[in-house]
Formats: C-alpha cells, structure tokens, sequence
C-alpha cells in the first residue's frame, strides 16, 4: 500500500512503535526551534538534564515574543537564551531579525526533516514538506538532547484542493473554510495532508498560511509535498541545496477525504472569540472597524506585505481606524523598503511595528474598548489582545487592507482591477541577525547569565495512592491556554517566574482561582471538551501545579497541552460521558482512591464524589511511557530515575 507524504515523514523518522492511528510512536528529531516566552523555561529544563552541547543536526534560539521591554526581565531573559545558545551549540536569531516561523521557513526549514518547535504554529514547516509539531518546552529540550519525540499516530486527513483561488481571495481563506468545516476540535488526533492540481497554484508563503493556522484546528501538523514550487522558494533563499521532493504515492489511502474547490472561495472572517466562527464577509456585512492589525507568522511574508502595501498605495487610512503593519522578519522588511512599498504603507498612514508578534501576543496595540479589531493574525481568543470586550475578526491581508480604508468590513473584491504580484526571483539574504554558537572548545568557557526573574520551576512528587482534593474550578468546552495562562504584555515577561505568574491563572475564567487554589493547597479542574486548545505553553500545566493542581478531569483535552500536563505530573483524566460531567460542581470534595494502583493496572480510575455521594468511572488515553512519567511525578523526574 502507498504512503501519504506524511506517513512517509514519520516512517523515515520512526524510533518506534507501530504507525497505526491512536498508537505511540517515537520520532528522531533533525531541528528544534524555541522562542522567547517558551524558551526560557525549555532552556532551564534543558541546563537541568545536565547535557553539553545539543545532539540535533539544527537547533534556533529566536527572540521574538518579549520585545517589548518596560523593565529588565525581558532583555535579562534573552540575554540567558543567548547565553545558553552560545555554549551548547545552538544558532541565536537576535531580536528583530523577525517572527521565529517566518525566518526559520526562509532560512533553515528542509523538506524531508521533523522539526519540533516550543509554539504551537510551529506547523508553518509543513508549508514546505516538513514533519514541523509545536510541542512543550520540556519536549523540545529532550530532543535537544538527542531524546526522542513522541506522538500518538495520527489519522491523515486528504484535503484535496482543486481550481485557483479567485483575486483577492487568500490562503487565509482557504484555512478559514477548512476551520469553518472541521471546527477547532476537528484535527484533533490528524495530521492534515494537502494534495490534488490546486496544490501547485499556491507559492509556499500561501501553502505556509495553511499549515500555519492548521494549528487552530487541534491538528498533530499539517503539511504541503515538495515540489517544484518548494525547489523554486529555497532556490530563492539561495537555499536549492536543501531541496528534495516528497509526494504521496499515487496509491495512498487517507482516512478521510475534504475536497475544496477553490475557485468558490469568497474572503472570510472568524468572528470573536474562536477561530472557527466562520462567515464570509459579505455574511457579516459592513461592520464598524477601529483597529487593523497586519502581521503575525500566519501573514506576513513578503508576497502578503506587497499586497498590502499594493493597496494602500496612494490612498489614506480610514480616519477613525488604527492600522499597524509588523512584517514577518528582517529580510521582509528590508526587501519593503528597498522596492518603495514600505513607503506607500507608511504614506498611507499605517504605523509600522518591528518584525516580531506584538500585537498577536497582546505585546502592545490592544484595541480600545468594545472596539472592533480586524487581524491577520490565527487567534481571537478571549481577551487575548488585551482588551477584554473588544472583539477580534480574523481576516486576510487583502481584507484587512482594504477595510482600514473604507473603515468598516469590506469586501476586497470591490476593488475590482486584480493584483499582479510574483514572488522574487531572489530573496535578499543576510543572515547577519544569527549569531552563531561558540566551537564545543571556546564553550566550556562560555558564562550562562542568569538573570533576577528567573525562579527555579515548580518541583514534584511521584503520584500519591490516592488523591483528596475539591474541584476547586469548573469549566465549559474550548477552554483555551490563554484563559488557563494569559499572555500580554503585563505577564509575559514573567515566563521565567512561576510564582508571581501564578497570581494570573485562569484570569479570564475566574479571577479568584489563584487565591482559592493556595487556600486549599491542592485541587482538581474540571473541564469540558478540547481543554487546553492554542498555545503550547508549559506554564498553562507548571502554574496549576505550583498552585497544587493534581488532577484535570475533562470531557477531552488538546493534545499539546495534553503532553505537558503528563510532563508537569498532572493526571489527565476523561469522564466517560457527558452526564458525568454534569453531574460534578464546582467545590465538591472529589477522591480519587487507589488512583496509582489502579494506573498501573491499567484500570479505569475511580472517582468519588463526597458532596454528592456518586461514583464515576474515569478512563485515560496514556500510553506505558506516559503513565510511568505520570507516577514518577513528571518528566524531568523520569528522566532523572531513567538516568
Ligand atoms: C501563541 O501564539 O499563543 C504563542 C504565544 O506563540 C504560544 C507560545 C507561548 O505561549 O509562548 C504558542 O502558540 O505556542
Ligand atoms: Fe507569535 Fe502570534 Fe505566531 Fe504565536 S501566533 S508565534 S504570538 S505571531
């Protein structure tokens, strides 16, 4: 039987297990990423394991999250980041040299090759044939050491493209209905494989968009073949060395087939607070706008940043409309301002961010109140931007361009005359903003600065016999990890600061939770389905442990934050319908008996209900790995005892 591009990924990575979906399978890692608010922690963790120098064939070390530094502990961070990638082998992208997915697809993504990043779109890889997975900062330090990677196999989904996307309909498009249909919890378990004749039609920064936001439909990664049209990107990039092609065999079998024509694609918008609240935009209708954000890893490549700068050329932003434009990294930049569109943007009126999240993060530029805000970006969670009642639309570049002139939403096709744009037959490449690690000789030499805001991570136990806590929160489905850990320019300086972070958990949902927590000492979430859904965080698992969080018990979680639980020792446990989850409330005593005998047996775990007096049956989807983490209290832990 033929394989799937992805299925031929992960057999040519296999460590081990078997590639039946739902089985564990183990994969050797060729490159890692971090960033900035996920780094800090992934590299303490890594300092922890005691381990030299990396073992990968490419690590990067990228500051782009924390720009924004109102005090110390953002450049004393980055400073520690660049310290640990100068002694242990890893490259460091200095801040500005741009979005850690943009810069990592110009200039080190390789079709053929797994690669694990500690953010969640770290899938942009997939846009040029890459096994690219976000995953916990644990994970990705395991890996740098040489440690393998696991996942569940996942289902592969054929989502087969036909036609050619009409002027001034987008890639952004293309995801937005692939998340209308399947919804936030569809990819759950999948790894969403592109194919058919409209694959070709599409340049890698549009196939990038896709595999970008395939993030917000739960999915393991998704992924593009290499072709021609991935050859002619790197030889761009002055990279055609580093290209291979990599097909589906005409033989594969998917497990379930989408087909999208995409020539009856009208431009869209997710509407607040989920990205799979798609309408087009005509649907929604001409909705007041006060703010355009245009940026982030989804769009803002090049070929998206002429397209705007196409549009506004000539014209004024709407005078009731903010509109900022943070192009996707340094090369970006530079190839705006040399050929003038950087000009028309800035003439036009947009203001122009440096080359990193920001906005997307909430690291500056949160909309006024109530306000509406129209973004490029892949997330409109609640609260995410900063303001916590406006309400974030996510759109294309076009959409979004054309809007900040009329002032409400519009419709780009109005425009009418379409936009010709091609994509350059040469990038500008300098890698100047890279600094490379030290040789393993100077390293030993080499200082790891450590600065006043980093607090060792919280420790753990192995797993007691059994566990007595209240359910001290009770939550509904779609639970994000920005509702469980808030980002924004407030708290993400504090990534490396368990404990003062901790005073913000589950701020969305319930701003008295951290108090109640500590007051109990210990506690258990409940949840509904897709908990823990986005980012991938470590802190959304690390800071409900230090507040004493032992178990989450939900309808189904998301698998990145699934894992870091499991890392963090955090039972994850499942209800067996959704009565049961009903039935529990808030504060009730819950009692977990026997609950480490009854893993090791591979039992159903009890659970009782001492408010009530009911008893339930618990279920899990641990593998022998996992459980063994589970029981020696988490992963650093177990790998401790292993050693
Ligand atoms: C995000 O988009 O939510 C982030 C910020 O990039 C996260 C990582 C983080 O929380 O640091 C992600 O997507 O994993
Ligand atoms: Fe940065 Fe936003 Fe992309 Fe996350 S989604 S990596 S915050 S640009």
């Amino acid at each position: 039987m033929g394989l799937t591009v992805a299925q031929k990924l992960i057999q040519s990575h296999l460590v081990s297990g078997e590639m039946t979906p739902g089985a564990e399978v183990g994969l050797r890692i060729d490159q890692t990423l971090t960033q900035d608010a996920t780094g800090t922690m992934a590299y303490l963790e890594f300092e922890a394991m005691g381990i030299e120098r990396v073992r990968t064939e490419l690590s990067v070390a990228y500051i782009d999250h924390n720009t924004l530094q109102t005090g110390f502990e953002n450049a004393d961070d980055h400073r520690f980041i660049q310290s640990v990638a100068k002694k242990r082998g890893i490259r460091f992208s200095r801040p500005g040299n741009g979005i850690c997915h943009q810069v990592h697809l110009e200039r080190f993504g390789k079709p053929g090759k797994t690669l694990i990043g500690s953010d969640s779109h770290t899938p942009t890889g997939g846009g040029i044939g890459m096994l690219a997975m976000g995953a916990g900062g644990l994970d990705v330090a395991v890996a740098m050491g040489g440690g393998t990677y696991y996942i569940t196999m996942p289902k592969i989904v054929n989502v087969r493209l036909t036609g050619r996307l009409s002027p001034y309909v987008a890639a952004k498009d293309v995801i937005l209905e692939v998340l209308r249909r399947m919804t936030v919890k569809g990819g759950v378990g999948k790894i969403i494989e592109y194919t058919g004749e409209g694959v070709l039609s599409l340049s890698v920064p549009e196939r990038a968009t896709i595999t970008n936001m395939g993030a917000e439909l739960g999915a393991t990664t998704s992924v593009f073949p290499s072709d021609d049209v991935t050859r002619a990107f790197l030889k761009a990039q002055g990279r055609e060395a580093d290209w291979t092609p990599l097909a589906a065999d005409e033989d594969a079998v998917y497990d379930e087939t989408i087909e999208i024509d995409l020539s009856s694609l009208a431009p869209m918008a997710a509407m607040p607070h989920m990205p799979d609240r798609v309408k087009s935009v005509t649907e929604i209708g001409p909705i007041k706008v006060d703010q355009v954000c245009i940026g982030s890893c989804t769009n803002s490549s090049l070929l998206d940043m002429l397209k705007v700068a196409a549009i506004l050329k000539g014209k004024t932003v709407a005078p009731t409309v903010s509109l900022s434009i943070a192009p996707g990294s340094k090369q970006v930049l530079n190839m705006l301002a040399k050929d003038g569109a950087l000009a028309d943007m800035i003439a036009a009126g947009a203001r122009i961010l440096e080359s990193a999240c920001g906005p997307c993060i909430g690291m500056g530029q949160s909309p006024n109140s109530g306000g509406v805000s129209l973004r490029t970006f892949n997330r409109n969670f609640e609260g995410r931007s900063g303001t916590a009642d406006a309400g974030i639309y996510l759109v294309s570049p076009e959409v979004a361009a054309y809007s900040a002139l009329t002032g409400v939403l519009s419709d780009p096709r109005e425009l009418g005359e379409p936009l010709h744009i091609d994509m350059p037959e040469t990038f500008d490449v300098n890698d100047n903003m890279i600094v490379l690690p030290a040789s393993p000789e100077e390293a030993k030499d080499v200082e790891i600065l450590y600065g006043p805001n980093i607090k060792p991570f919280p420790t753990t136990d192995k797993l007691p016999d059994s566990i007595e806590a209240k359910a001290v929160l009770k939550v509904g489905d779609d639970i994000t990890t920005d509702h469980i850990m808030p980002a924004g320019a407030k708290i993400l300086p504090y990534r490396s600061n368990i404990p003062y972070l901790s005073q913000f958990c589950f701020g969305v949902c319930d701003k008295t939770f951290p108090e109640r927590c500590k007051k109990e000492g210990k506690g258990i979430v409940i949840g509904g389905a897709n908990y823990g859904q986005g980012s991938s965080r470590e802190h959304a698992a690390l800071v409900p442990l230090y507040l004493g969080v032992k178990a989450v018990i939900t309808k189904s979680f998301a698998r990145i934050h699934c894992a870091n639980l499991i890392n963090a020792g955090i039972l994850p446990l499942n209800f067996q319908s959704a009565s049961d989850y009903d039935e529990i409330s808030q504060d009730d005593l819950l009692c977990l008996p026997n609950v480490k005998a009854q893993l090791e047996n591979g039992e159903d775990i009890t659970l009782e209900d001492r408010t009530t007096g009911k008893t339930y049956r618990l279920t899990y989807a641990l593998s022998e790995r996992q459980k063994e983490i589970l029981l020696a209290g988490g992963l650093l832990n177990f790998t401790r005892e292993s050693l």
